[in-house]
């Protein structure tokens, strides 16, 4: 191929591109792609990055979903940051009828099985990840990033088919790196990150809100991966579950998409039924937010008992709610520790004294 024919060709490539508004893999927010289908509203409790690099970041952080999809492929874009110590994100996309509400026992050994650590323990136990009702994920995706031993960034990614018997297949996609340098998959999958975020949403367990924040994660699945008997299934209702996990996919964070109310991490995968949280952890292509969600969650006293709870749950079980944020830390509904108040009535006067006189002398028993 001559030099200009080369020129030509790649400049005819990249307008076809542009014309057909497919997205630049490399891990910023392209126009083609929709308005975020969620936002996140609270804090990330695994770190706030602060780094502004395209590889190495600090924190672990999910503001917002973009789901669509473009000429053959399902392109999902994941606002925020992954920190580089090898924590994961996992994807969860439901995009064909069937496959797994709770996740099994008999799915693939990929990512040194950390998909089955997810699962149910074994054949018989129920202990599974359970996702909302509605949301029965047919293929999962993890991305993880890290040093590479010498220095430098790395990304490894896995893909694991979620057939509603079991036994899909699994593959390790590869690596790649930030920016342009995407991962390139067997199976045509592609996965971009860029980690340069600093904004988006702080760091703690309260309110917040992940709106405009345009580098992340971006993946792009050929539309084969998941239409695995070549039936032209049309794509048109795809939905997506997203969350940050521990680095042996066993600790949830708090930063879930469709994101949970103001909240600690979750923790323990088995054991986790999404029903159980307020909303759908789960974005549908075509949904629209606006507007980060808001909540009314803070601390609320039931006697001494202290929980965060949603202001109106907590006044309607006769509790006491102390603001918006409010945590639980230092248990806040213990009565003070005040020790000069001898007979407990509030305050210290004449009346503490002449009890203590009156005891005077006594043995303490
Ligand atoms: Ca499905
Ligand atoms: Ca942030
Ligand atoms: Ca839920």
């Amino acid at each position: 191929m001559s030099r200009l024919t080369e020129m030509f060709t790649i400049t005819t490539l990249a307008i076809s591109a542009t014309a057909m508004g497919q997205p630049v893999l490399d891990g910023q927010l392209d126009a083609s792609y929709p308005a975020a289908s969620a936002l996140q509203g609270i804090a990330t409790n695994f770190g706030n990055s602060d780094f502004g690099q395209p590889g190495f970041s600090n924190g672990s952080e999910l503001d917002a979903i973009h789901v669509d999809f473009q000429d053959g492929s399902i392109v999902i874009f994941l606002s925020g940051n992954l920190e580089s110590n090898y924590n994961k994100l996992e994807v969860f996309i439901d995009a064909r009828d069937g496959g797994q509400n709770q996740l099994r026992h008999d799915n693939p050994d990929v990512d040194f099985d950390g998909l089955r650590r997810m699962g149910n323990s074994n054949a018989n136990a129920t202990d599974g990840l359970v996702f909302d009702d509605g949301f029965e994920p047919d293929a999962w995706i993890s991305l993880t990033c890290g040093d590479d031993g010498f220095g430098g960034f790395v990304t490894y990614a896995s893909f694991a088919e979620l057939r509603t018997n079991g036994n899909g297949t699994g593959l390790f996609l590869g690596s790649g790196s930030s920016g342009s340098d995407v991962m390139n998959g067997e199976n045509g999958i592609t996965i971009a990150i860029d980690n340069s975020n600093i904004d988006g949403v702080g760091s703690g367990t309260g309110s917040d809100c992940g709106i405009d924040v345009n580098t992340g994660m971006e993946i792009s699945i050929p539309s084969f991966a998941i239409d695995w008997d070549f039936e032209g299934l049309p794509f048109d209702d795809i939905k997506v579950c997203a969350f940050i996990n521990g680095g042996g996919h066993d600790f949830v964070s708090n930063q879930i998409l469709p994101g949970i109310p103001p909240s600690d991490n979750l923790g323990e995968p088995r054991g986790l039924d999404f029903n159980n949280i307020p909303g759908n952890q789960y974005a549908s292509m075509g949904d629209v937010a606006n507007d980060c969600p808001t909540y009314n969650y803070g601390a609320c006293c039931l006697g001494e008992v202290c929980q965060v709870l949603d202001a109106d749950n907590c006044t309607a079980g006769g509790g006491t709610y102390l603001g918006d944020d409010t945590t639980c830390d230092d248990n806040p509904c213990l009565p003070p520790d005040c020790p000069s108040d001898i007979n407990g009535d509030g305050s210290i006067d004449v009346n503490d004294l002449l009890q203590l006189l009156s005891d005077y002398g006594n043995p303490c028993v």
